[in-house]
């Protein structure tokens, strides 16, 4: 078999199998198209992509306008690392600091990383400002988080798939259950040596959970009157995704540091950064961090048509009118339904919670069906299913989207 000969889904599936690492547990279906909210299979079936490669592609697939600057960067410099200057990266940094209102940017590629980096600036802010006795600093995060894969950030999981077997464990956090705010002022009260608060706005592995209103308000003052930074995952809340350009927009709460991801590149290119202001991102100083590919002219090029787009194309206020049809849609439906419990979460990052057992494979048979029926999503933990289309879509195609989800959802009912 020549190696670029066309696949059949099945092919491509078993090569995965015999020579791809088993990390993953994909729903069957091989996908090699994407254009705006749709993506095809190698057969040439297509689909609403409900899933938006974990809120990656909010721009949606193959954007015209990224994906030009993706390639007229790649023709001219692709690499130079850091030891040279490039000519795009500080055009990037200016563009992303006035865009969110920071200072300065530390630029990276992966989420991972990006957290990583944020860890390191809390940390380093902890000693050298704050003043913190070396090695004690802690950092407090909330159960049930997902922030990426890293040794250090599966230490702080608490999902044993994510970090069984997997340490020892990096030492140095202290978790709170989510939407606690008396725990985080418990925590905050009895330690004097809290660096820092590193939380997702809205947990997305997790089920898509929307903490309770004033949640992330209460928690940015408490962490002020304690001297210590709130650190916002913003990796999958973030770019228009949850209605406004970040998830913590919704309670006017600016993060001491902001971590991006994902549509920071309109998934075309792995770009992440960490933001923060000079009295923070100063305590970095040459050789404190850095990565070879960080800040490279092609991802910087890709970040800022990625942000344009969002800004251009008005994605952060269609997200929050589509997001409200789909939960006021979806819940005319949930009223009579024995399958679905409920319909939750913000802007297009919502979720369903099936009626059955976290092991009972419902969520998993659901969205077999809605592919058969057109439209890809995936389960997360068990029986809830998260719905996260491209932020392009338009109404029209979000009540068709909604049809396709009600009727089949309407195939298990009981
Ligand atoms: C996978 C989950 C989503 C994230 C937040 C950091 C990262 C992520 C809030 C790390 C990444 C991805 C990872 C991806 C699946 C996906 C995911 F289900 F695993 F949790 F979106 F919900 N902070 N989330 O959501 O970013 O290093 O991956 O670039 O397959 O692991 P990354």
């Amino acid at each position: 078999m020549a190696v670029l000969e066309q696949l059949t889904s099945q092919q491509a599936i078993d090569l995965e199998k015999r020579y791809g690492s088993n990390t993953y547990h994909p729903l069957p279906v091989v996908l090699s198209k994407g254009e705006g909210v749709f993506v095809w299979d190698v057969n040439g079936k297509k689909y609403y992509d409900f899933l938006s490669a974990y809120s990656a592609v909010n721009q949606g697939h193959c954007h015209p306008k990224i994906v030009n600057a993706l390639i007229k960067q790649a023709q001219t410099l692709t690499l130079t690392s850091r030891a040279f200057h490039n000519d795009v990266l500080g055009k990037y940094e200016k563009f992303a600091c006035e865009y969110f209102g920071y200072d300065k940017l530390l630029p990276m590629n992966s989420g991972a990383e990006a957290v990583e980096a944020a860890i390191k600036l809390c940390r380093k802010w902890g000693y050298e400002v704050k003043g913190i006795k070396e090695h004690e600093a802690k950092i407090i995060v909330c159960n049930k988080n997902f922030h990426g894969r890293t040794t250090t950030i599966v230490s702080f999981s608490s999902d044993e798939t994510a970090n069984k077997n997997f340490g020892p464990y990096s030492n140095g956090f202290i978790n709170i259950d989510f939407d606690d705010l008396e725990a985080l002022e418990t925590v905050l009260k009895s330690n004097k040596n809290i660096a820092g608060f590193l939380v997702e706005p809205i947990q997305g592995e997790a089920g898509v959970y929307v903490p309770s209103e004033g949640f992330l308000r209460h928690a940015k003052a408490l962490c002020e009157q304690h001297n210590v930074l709130f650190i916002a995952d913003e990796i999958q809340t973030g770019i228009a995704r949850t209605g406004k350009l970040l998830a913590v927009d919704h309670e006017n709460v600016k993060p001491d540091i902001l971590i991006l991801g994902k549509a920071l590149s309109g998934g075309v290119y792995p770009v992440s950064a960490a933001l923060a202001n000079n009295n923070i991102m100063d305590v970095l100083t040459p050789g404190t961090h850095g990565s070879t590919f960080g800040g490279n002219p092609m991802a910087a090029a890709v970040a800022i048509a990625a942000l344009e787009v969002i800004r251009d194309e008005n994605l952060a206020e269609n997200a929050g009118a589509l997001g409200q049809l789909f939960r006021s849609e979806l819940n005319k439906y949930i009223e009579t339904s024995s399958i679905v419990n409920l319909v939750r979460g913000k802007g297009l990052l919502n979720a369903i919670v099936i009626n059955d057992t976290e092991d009972s494979g419902t969520a998993w048979n659901i969205c077999l069906a809605l592919r058969d029926n057109g439209l890809l999503a995936k389960p997360t933990h068990g029986n809830i299913i998260r719905f996260a289309p491209p932020l392009v879509m338009t109404k029209e195609q979000l009540l068709d989207c909604v049809a396709i989800i009600t009727k089949t959802l309407k195939q298990f009912e009981k």
